[in-house]
Parts: C-alpha cells; structure tokens; sequence
C-alpha cells in the first residue's frame, strides 16, 4: 500500500467512524430502556430469578421492538436491601435515562422507590411487592402481581365455610404478613370464625420453631400462614418435625406458602393444605400450558406466582407502548396502562383504571399430586376480584 491510498482509507475509515457517530443520539432516542431491580442474590434471590426468567421469555415470544422503538433491559441485583433498591433506581434514571422501573421483590424494596417514580415521572412496575398501600404511595407505580388483601380474603371464607371454626394466624413481620393478618382476621371473624392467637415471626432467618409451640398449645381448627415467596418449605419441614400434621392442624393461607418454584420438595406434609391465590403452574388453560412449557425449557425451573408478575409487567410495558405510539412520556404510559385486559396464564387481567392494581381471579385450590409432582390444583374459582380495601370513591 504506497502512502496514498493509505490516506484514502484512513480517510474513509475516519468518515466512517464519524457517521456512526452521528448516528448515535438518533439510535439512542430508538431505544426504550427498562431497568428491572430485583433481588438476584440473597434470601429473595429466587423471587429475582422468577421475575428475570420470566421478562426474558416474553421478549423472547414478542421481539424486542415495540412501535418502532427497541427495548433494552437493564437487570440490576439490590440483593433485597431497600437503600440499594433506591440507590439503583436513581442511578437507572439520570444516567441511563430508563422510561421504566420495573420488578420489587419486596415491599420495603418499592416503597423506598416510590418518591424516585414521582419526582421524574417514571413509571413503576411493581411486579412482586404485595402490600396494599404501595400503589397509593405514587400515581406512577401500576402494579401486576396481587395485594395480599385480594389473595387473603377469598381463603378467610372458604374456611369459615368448610368447617374451621377456630385458626390461629402465623405472619411474617412486616408490611404484606400485616396485610394478610388483618385481613384474614377481619374475614374470618365475620363469617363467625374466631382467631385464638395472632403470631408474628422475623422475616429475616425465621424459626418457625418457638411459635409452631405456640400453635400446638392454642390447638386450632387450622394455622392460617404468610410467609414470603422462597420461605414456605423451611415451615413446612418445621410444621412436620413438631408432627402439628399429626395433631390434625390443617395449614392455610394465600398461596405464598405452597410457592409452586420450591413445592415439589416439600413432601408429604403439603399435600392437602388449601390456599387462594391468583396463579397455579397447574391452572389449567391452553395458554399457561404453552407458558409452563416454554419458561421450563428456558429457565430449567417451574414457574411460580412471581413468574407471572414478571410476564405481564412486561406485557403491560409493551401495550402502553403501542398504545402511545412509542411516546416515552411517563404520564401519558400511565394513562395508557389504566384499563388495560389481557390474558395472562394466571386467567384475565385487568388493570383497575381508579387504583392501577390487578384486577384477577382467585382460585381456591388444594395440594395433590399430579403425576411425580406436587401441584396447587385449582377446584374453585372467584371472578374479577379486587382489593377489599380499595373502595371506589
Ligand atoms: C411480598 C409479598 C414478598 C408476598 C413476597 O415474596 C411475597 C412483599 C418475596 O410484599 O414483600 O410472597
């Protein structure tokens, strides 16, 4: 090569970086960034990994282009401490300038967050964190997992009317576990139930142990249970050792204590307990079957209720989008997302416009084994349901 045409192409090649260069800011602006902030590592980590596999298959099923628009999703861990949770949201928003915050695999994790989605008008999907009050804390966040509220109540009747005439109730300590409690209470009391005792266990590293004693002693029809997504096979071996199964107490609750990522290795001690909520990996539609199938191969677990938060916060991503035409402005998403139906492999969903809280059925099901699995097997169903404490004005 004699020094010209070494000029020519050093040239070019400079022309060359300079157009991409330019092209960049246009590229950018074609790019809607989602910073997802779960619990990766930790005591939640299996909340994290439900949510991400579950976001990933649904990019995987609908590409990654919305309204002309391509979606770009950024997973941070915050390891389900609340001050990290806030520290990522901040940085997700001023330096890489996300249009939604998406995931919370807890409570403390989307409340510490909340202030962040006001004040730069981001949309905030909580996908996990039950805890009613949560979507009053900014008219930013729409939620698309449940309120414990909504799950809890259906099963306070159908205890009330099956027979249980005295529960004892077992909660972990914070925000959801006092939703749940009270709800449950206030259900069930009314029915003409009566709550013998109401037990509260430490949410970090619970021993289940010293108020299982307590439950023996109070002997009740049956121990109504919250503990979080991940916890509920540490009780569930507890409940057996101090044999409580053998002294006849049935196990009910929402269904986070039989979570369908961890029920398979509970053993015998699960089968049989009853709970509501709004997923089973059993739910028996044509659609959850395709979903089950595909998270499986993708993922190499069974997708659980946390799963499904995570798919159709997507889903709700992707019609906002399309509804907007690609406008990224987060008040008019929110207004976009108000309202919204679709199937889910949970059932229908809604998008209840007044609160920006899922609208869904709850199922009554039952622990039984299907094939060599353990399964929540649905027998009935309540259509449409809300949160009880959310009344319209
Ligand atoms: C919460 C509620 C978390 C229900 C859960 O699992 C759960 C919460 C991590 O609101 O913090 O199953």
């Amino acid at each position: 090569m004699n020094k010209r045409t070494l000029l020519k192409s050093m040239t070019a090649l400079s022309a060359g970086a300079l157009l991409a260069g330019a092209m960049l800011p246009a590229a950018a602006q074609d790019t809607v960034k989602i910073g997802l902030i779960l619990p990766m590592t930790g005591p939640f980590a299996s909340t994290g990994r439900q949510i991400d596999g579950a976001a990933r298959l649904y990019m995987q099923q609908n590409g990654a282009t919305v309204a002309g628009k391509k979606i770009e999703l950024i997973l941070k861990d915050d390891a389900g401490a609340p001050d990290t949770t806030k520290r990522l949201a901040q940085e997700l928003i001023v330096n890489d300038k996300v249009t939604f915050l998406a995931g919370f695999g807890l409570t403390p994790l989307a409340l510490a967050t909340a202030p962040l989605a006001t004040e730069g008008k981001v949309p905030m999907i909580v996908m996990a964190a039950g805890t009613s009050i949560i979507t009053d804390r900014s008219p930013f966040i729409v939620r698309t997992g449940f309120t414990l509220p909504q799950t809890t109540y259906p099963i306070a009747d159908w205890a009330a009317k099956n027979n249980i005439k005295k529960a004892v109730t077992l909660v972990s300590d914070f925000a959801p576990g006092v939703d749940a409690e009270t709800v449950f209470k206030s259900r069930f009391t009314a029915a003409g139930g009566q709550v013998l005792a109401e037990l509260r266990v430490p949410l970090r590293n619970p021993d289940f142990a010293p108020f299982l004693q307590r439950v023996r002693d109070a002997s009740p029809d049956a121990v109504f249970v919250f503990v979080p997504s991940g916890v509920g096979s540490i009780f569930m071996k507890q409940f057996a050792e101090r044999g409580l199964d053998k002294a006849g107490i049935k196990i009910i609750g929402p269904g986070d204590v039989t979570d369908d990522d961890i029920l398979n290795d509970m053993g015998d001690v699960a089968l049989g307990v009853v709970t509501s909520h709004h997923y089973s990996a059993a739910h028996p539609s044509a659609m959850n079957k395709a979903y089950v199938e595909a998270f499986r191969k993708m993922n190499n677990i069974r997708p659980n209720f946390m799963s499904v938060g995570g798919y159709d916060g997507m889903a709700l991503i992707y019609k906002a989008l399309a509804a907007t035409k690609g406008d990224t402005n987060g008040e008019k998403l929110v207004a976009a997302m108000k309202g919204l139906s679709w199937e889910s492999p949970r059932g229908p969903l809604t998008i209840d416009a007044q609160f920006r809280e899922p609208v869904q059925n709850m199922y009554i099901r039952k622990v039984e084994k299907v094939g060599n699995e353990l399964h929540n097997v649905e027998f009935e169903t309540l259509t449409a349901v809300k949160d009880p404490t959310k009344v319209a004005k």
